[in-house]
């Protein structure tokens, strides 16, 4: 019997179509930017963005990583959330290799950086301290649950962000998670920022990949920076060819995993000894706790989910994250709300 595998998005395995694709790409050596797979795909990911130019990069974390190095010097300060993924789940790479002095700034539940909490985290002109360069969003927001923020929102920020001279940066690693979400077009959401970095590994089910978008300038900064850190590909179009059909295929069918999601929190939310907030799941991902009255800890209960071939996110001692995606059916959700149940019976 397959696991039913609710760990992350990330375990999505390519559709027969990606493979297919895969196998008939054509390709080219696309350090010497002669790679056609990889060219439209990242002609696509600029026009389905609202930028000019985009880069496939191997990782999400790699894409991140070359945007904020161009967009800061050494010494300089990037505001960061303080639960962000690039802060929190990025080896400090932006630190490690850029020299790049970080800020938190504690996230509204929504997973947006208030203005207010933004400008007083703004330094002065002053010697003393790092140079303000950079503010980083993240939309969806993973650890405050996969909530989204609006494309309001992010105007607002990136107008108040351009008046006092920074750039933005939006690492969207499940922005066509918050594009159906809203029922708004990506673009909404991307066009008003400097810089964002997509997936196409997470929920549109490809297998390695995502694409940093931005301006032609940005992006030619951008391409010598991920040859740098060593992420200059050669016959990449094998597997750009599963991103294309990762955009083309797999976009609006997000709205399922939704919807999954939230019949997934119903479930579970009348399981004694399971705690899940009154609201529904924002996209794809579903937290929640354990009651104080259960003695046996998060990870226990994973072990023993296992067991019923169920698997599960846990990323605190009495947190758990699920999160739904393609490859996660509606006999799926049934088995996993079953599994608790005969656990914590
Ligand atoms: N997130 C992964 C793990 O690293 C935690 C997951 O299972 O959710 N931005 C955001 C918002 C992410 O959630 C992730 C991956 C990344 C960036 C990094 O992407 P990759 O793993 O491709 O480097």
């Amino acid at each position: 019997m397959d696991n039913i595998d609710l760990r992350s998005d990330t375990v999505t395995q390519p559709t027969p179509a990606m493979r297919e694709a895969m196998a008939k790409a054509q390709v080219g050596d696309d350090v010497l930017g002669e790679d056609p797979t990889v060219n439209r795909l990242q002609e696509m990911a600029a026009a389905r963005t609202g930028k000019e130019a985009g880069l496939f990069v191997a990782s999400g974390t790699m894409g991140n990583l070359c945007a904020i190095l161009v967009h800061c010097s050494r010494g300089d300060e990037a505001i960061l959330g303080a639960h962000a993924h690039t802060f929190v789940f990025e080896g400090g790479g932006i630190s490690a290799l850029g020299g790049i002095h970080s800020h938190q700034v504690e996230e509204q539940p929504d997973g947006s950086l208030s203005i207010e909490d933004v400008e007083s985290a703004l330094r002065p002109d002053d010697i003393h301290q790092p140079p303000t360069r950079l503010i980083a969003l993240e939309n969806t927001h993973n650890r405050c649950g996969g909530t989204f923020q609006t494309p309001q929102y992010t105007r607002r920020l990136a107008e108040f962000a351009k008046g006092k001279g920074l750039v933005v940066h939006l690492d969207g690693a499940r922005i066509f998670n918050a594009a159906v979400a809203q029922g708004v077009d990506a673009r909404e959401l991307t066009a008003p920022v400097d810089s964002v970095a997509f997936c196409l590994s997470k929920g549109l089910s490809a297998p390695v990949g995502s694409v940093l978008c931005g301006d032609n300038e940005f992006i030619k900064k951008a391409r010598r920076i991920r040859k740098q850190v060593g992420g200059g590909m050669r016959q990449a179009g094998i597997l750009a060819a599963a991103g294309i059909v990762a955009l083309e295929t797999m976009v609006d069918r997000l709205s399922e995993d939704h919807q999954r999601a939230r019949n997934l929190a119903e479930g579970l939310r009348v399981i004694n000894g399971l705690v899940l907030t009154p609201d529904a799941p924002a996209t794809n991902m579903v937290f929640f706790d354990l009651a104080d009255s259960v003695t046996l800890n998060a990870h226990q209960i994973a072990e023993k989910l296992k067991e019923l071939g169920v698997l599960v996110g846990t990323p605190e001692d009495r947190r758990f994250r699920l999160v739904t995606h393609y490859w996660i059916n509606d006999t799926g959700i049934k088995k996993t709300v079953d599994a608790f149940k005969e656990i914590l019976r």
